[in-house]
């Protein structure tokens, strides 16, 4: 079942419109510079919390770029928002693909990847609601509909079990840190410096705290560059900093749909040292 909004390419789900087949195929050959980073996620992990963690780090390590968005300074690679090679380095990209679909110079040169996973049960919740709300992307009628979609990796960006799994298996191929959402709720200063340490970007002590307060939930969704409000409300009629904690899954799963998730978890990834759902 694959749907209105999405088309499959090099088996994976990508939104009909953001994005050509042509245009993935020529990221085979996308060249990469040392100096590159990616942040790396499945849909609704954290993706434009990391971007702003990771720009405020350049900028206060004096790599001051004139940008109106945080899109704009850190674009998706997958859809060409700019001309790429054009960008001042380090260019820095968010991206939602998966390991295979990566362009293969990352793995040949010193390009950094920082992938940042968020536990299931809360990620399908956000994407519900962005589902809703993204005119991009196929409507769901129901909660339980979009959960079987989810669960199948009928959605856009597939599954995301396939996506932490690949990842995570060919992690040894590449410059990578992996983080998790949770994490950064419990600890945004200790995950701030994480960050810093694996760029290797030395800041203050003020600096780093400046990175934290600029990546707090309500300065973030304050904060014009930060918050995605730049998108045209015919295309996203709601909040990307939509409530930004750990265990909202609990007002919406059901028993029964926590614990598939728990059997899908087990299925496929149970074999990973990775844990994911914190009570
Ligand atoms: S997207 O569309 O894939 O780029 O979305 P993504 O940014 O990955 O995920 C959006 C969720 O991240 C939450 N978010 C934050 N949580 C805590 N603190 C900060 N600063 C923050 N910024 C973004 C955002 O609220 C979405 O989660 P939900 O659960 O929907 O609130």
């Amino acid at each position: 079942q694959i749907h209105d909004r999405v088309f499959k390419h090099k088996n994976y789900n990508f939104v009909v419109g953001l994005t050509t087949p042509e245009y993935i195929d020529s990221l085979e050959s996308f060249e990469i510079k040392d100096s590159d980073v990616f942040l790396v996620t499945y849909p609704k992990s954290g993706t434009v919390w990391a971007q702003q963690i990771i720009i405020s780090i350049h900028e206060l390590h004096g790599n001051q770029t004139k940008y109106s968005n945080n899109m704009e300074r850190m674009p998706w690679l997958e859809y060409k928002t700019a001309e790429y090679t054009l960008l001042p380095s380090p260019r820095l990209f968010a991206s939602h693909l998966p390991e295979h679909i990566m362009p293969p110079g990352v793995k040949e040169k010193k390009a950094k990847i920082v992938y940042l996973m968020r536990n299931p049960k809360d990620n399908v919740v956000s994407f519900y609601h962005f589902s809703k709300a993204m005119a991009d992307l196929d409507t769901p009628e129901s909660f339980d509909q979009f959960f079987e979609w989810y669960i199948t990796g009928n959605v856009f960006a597939s599954s995301w079990f396939d996506h932490v799994r690949e990842w995570y298996l060919k992690r040894d191929q590449y410059n990578i840190l992996f983080l998790t959402y949770e994490e950064m709720i419990l600890d945004l200063k200790g995950s701030v410096k994480k960050i810093c340490n694996f760029l290797g970007i030395n800041l203050t002590e003020a600096a780093i705290c400046q990175v934290v307060e600029k990546a707090t939930f309500q300065n973030m969704k304050n904060d014009s560059k930060a918050n995605y409000q730049h998108l045209p409300p015919e295309q996203f009629s709601g909040k990307f900093l939509r409530k930004g904690q750990i265990g909202d899954w609990k007002n919406t799963l059901t028993v029964a749909q926590s614990e598939r998730v728990d059997q899908v978890l087990q299925e496929k990834l149970g074999d990973l040292p990775l844990s994911f759902i914190r009570e």
